[in-house]
């Protein structure tokens, strides 16, 4: 298997620690992901979906407390607080180890321990990490299979005197000598911890078996960690979707975006363009790790293998590509189940068949208020899987970025799209990405607009403030003409009533060409107070349902809404103390002179 001689004394030191009744180590193969999946469809903790309908694709339902990501359960342990900074929840790195430690003791007995190596970029890649996971959750070694590249392949790549980042798991319910399994066995909320430690690049996890809790690669190491990897190599780690786009002519670029959870990256990464001649092609929907080339262009990797997708209101009128993608060789957690063994969800775009249950495996009742399918459900299924997945999208040296563009989900203010005067300028919009809260987090308040600066306030793994710097340090690393053009956009703008003014979806094609066009330097953008808007007549609107007046809402700068966000962004900014950088003092008075004007 291998003779890594780190790697086996490490297996060993958490053997020892964990008591499981067995340690497997994976190879990623078919055959090992079947008997898996068998072993599970015999435990009752995975139902085969319906093959004619779903063909190679299962189900599963977790518990209660466990359908999310938990930010109140999520620690950065650097040695000091402020090395963690105001966006974090911190604790000691000797003192919570010496807590886990307790839980952990003995919390595999009567579990298989699986060590999953993987890679997180492509395999052999120069910009690719190599992590081994150690977890007692099946459910997690048949999600790492398809989320990153898994198995032998991986332990290869290590080699004898590899180094890894070391990924600890457990849910953290040891089982007795006869003891039957829970369905989905975890802890409640408050005694989870999902714990990073920056400064020796280690993630451990406890008592949670989901999404980003529990597949350690993902928002842990591929954000968590890996911004502070980036940090200290001069590279960014980021919560991105990226894309390639191609106009009519032929000429493509590619394009990365920073959205906070569920709010809309995986919907954009596959849009398909409701405007003639254009095309998208998929390179990745949350995770972009970027570095300046050779040639000074910023390139950017998704570090994944697959998608790990919020499954409501997926359908074919809102996502064609995602709902083809998820045809087969698909995992679908807490959606709806039907009679005949397919799933559903709300949004669908068909009415639930009688007789189908929810994702608490009760009767659904769609007259009553409760969702079949919960509102954080998710699709697991490879990259490969994807229609217009880009033919680079393997490729390890990734693509190259022309723009990048910042948005959230804001009812109010910030217009359809505009874009960045400067790198720094650029930085600043990111830096104060707003967004009115999802399902996508345990324990929020829903519906309020939080700050979540370059949609990574849950996934930096360092002071916010010196992730900012880092930033605006990135700007100085290449010629001013090689830096992407950086944008804002909002597809969440609402009227008086509470509707959305813009149709969204397919139809945010029509931004992206005009950015298109403005990569290339097409003179369709004017100034305004608050950065460059389309000149009228920029958007292509041929076909488009919206009437003139809502247009021009989608692109008002209200002054009074204006100085209300900047005040909301100083208060903001005050949390970062010395480590806010003065580049974004600076742009952030620039704006407020210019929106005191007149
Ligand atoms: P994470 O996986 O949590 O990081 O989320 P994401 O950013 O990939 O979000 P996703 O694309 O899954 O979208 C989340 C929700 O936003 C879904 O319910 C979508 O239907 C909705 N959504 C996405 N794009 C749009 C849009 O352009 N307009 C509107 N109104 N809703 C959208
Ligand atoms: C997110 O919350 O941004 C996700 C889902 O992409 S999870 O993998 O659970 O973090
Ligand atoms: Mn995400």
């Amino acid at each position: 298997m291998t003779n890594n001689k780190e790697l086996l004394s490490w297996v060993k030191k958490w053997e020892d620690i964990f008591k499981p009744k067995n340690v497997y180590w994976c190879n990623g193969s078919e055959e090992e992901n079947q008997d898996i999946l068998n072993y599970m469809v015999g435990n009752g903790s995975a139902i085969k979906l319906n093959e004619e309908k779903r063909p190679n694709s299962y189900y599963f339902q977790t518990d209660d407390s466990d359908v999310a990501r938990v930010e109140n359960r999520t620690f950065i342990c650097s040695p000091l607080e402020e090395e963690a900074g105001p966006t974090n929840n911190w604790e000691e790195p000797q003192r919570m180890k010496e807590k886990m430690l307790k839980v952990f003791s003995g919390a595999m007995q009567g579990r298989t321990m699986y060590v999953i190596p993987f890679s997180m970029g492509p395999l052999k890649g120069d910009k690719s990490y190599i992590g081994i996971q150690i977890t007692d959750s099946p459910y997690v070694v048949i999600h790492m299979r398809i989320m990153t590249r898994m198995g032998k392949e991986a332990l290869d790549v290590l080699g004898d005197n590899g180094q890894f980042v070391p990924c600890i798991h457990s849910v953290g319910r040891p089982l007795k000598e006869g003891e039957k399994d829970v369905k989905w066995p975890c802890r409640p909320i408050e005694e989870k911890y999902i714990c990073q430690f920056p400064q020796t690049k280690e993630i451990w996890s406890y008592g949670s078996g989901y999404g980003g809790n529990a597949l350690l690669g993902k928002k842990c190491f591929a954000l968590r960690i890996a911004s502070v990897l980036g940090k200290e190599e001069g590279w960014l780690a980021e919560h991105m979707l990226i894309l390639s786009l191609t106009n009519p002519q032929g000429e493509k670029k590619y394009i990365a975006a920073a959205f906070p959870s569920a709010c809309g990256k995986t919907n954009l990464a596959m849009v398909i363009p409701t405007i003639q001649g254009w095309k998208v092609e998929t390179v990745g929907d949350d995770i972009a790790w970027m570095r300046f080339g050779k040639d000074g262009k910023l390139w950017a990797i998704n570090p994944e293998n697959g998608f790990f997708g919020v499954v409501p209101q997926t359908s074919m009128d809102t996502n064609p590509n995602a709902f083809l993608s998820i045809q087969k060789n698909t995992l679908f957690t807490n959606v709806g189940l039907t009679p005949d063994k397919d799933v559903w969800w709300e949004g669908i775009g068909y009415n639930a068949p009688k007789g189908t249950l929810n994702w608490k495996g009760e009767l659904y009742d769609e007259n009553s208020d409760e969702v079949c399918a919960q509102k954080n459900s998710r699709f697991t299924t490879p990259l490969n899987e994807c229609p217009v997945i880009d033919p680079l999208y393997n490729s390890p040296q990734g693509v190259p970025i022309s723009a990048i563009l910042f948005g959230g989900r804001r009812p109010t203010t910030i217009p359809l799209v505009y874009e960045a005067k400067s790198w720094n300028h650029g930085v600043m919009i990111g830096s104060v990405i707003g967004s009115e809260t999802t399902a996508a987090v345990i324990g929020l308040k829903q519906g309020e607009v939080r700050r979540d600066p370059f949609a990574m306030k849950p996934f930096c793994g360092y002071n916010m403030g010196d992730y900012f710097k880092h930033w605006i340090d990135m700007g100085k690393k290449t010629q001013k003409e090689n830096l992407p053009k950086i944008f804002s956009v909002n597809w969440f703008k609402k009227d008086e009533n509470g509707n959305f003014l813009w149709p969204g979806y397919g139809e945010n094609s029509r931004i992206l060409a005009y950015i298109f066009d403005r990569c290339n330097n097409k003179d369709i953008a004017q100034d305004s107070p608050i950065g460059k808007i389309p000149k009228k007549g920029a958007i292509n609107i041929e076909g488009l349902d919206v009437k003139s007046e809502d247009m021009d809402k989608l692109f008002e700068i209200n002054r009074t809404l204006w100085k209300e966000e900047i005040a909301n962004i100083e208060d903001f900014y005050s949390i970062f103390k010395e480590h806010l950088p003065e580049e974004l003092k600076i742009e952030l008075q620039e704006i407020k002179d210019n929106i005191n004007k007149n």
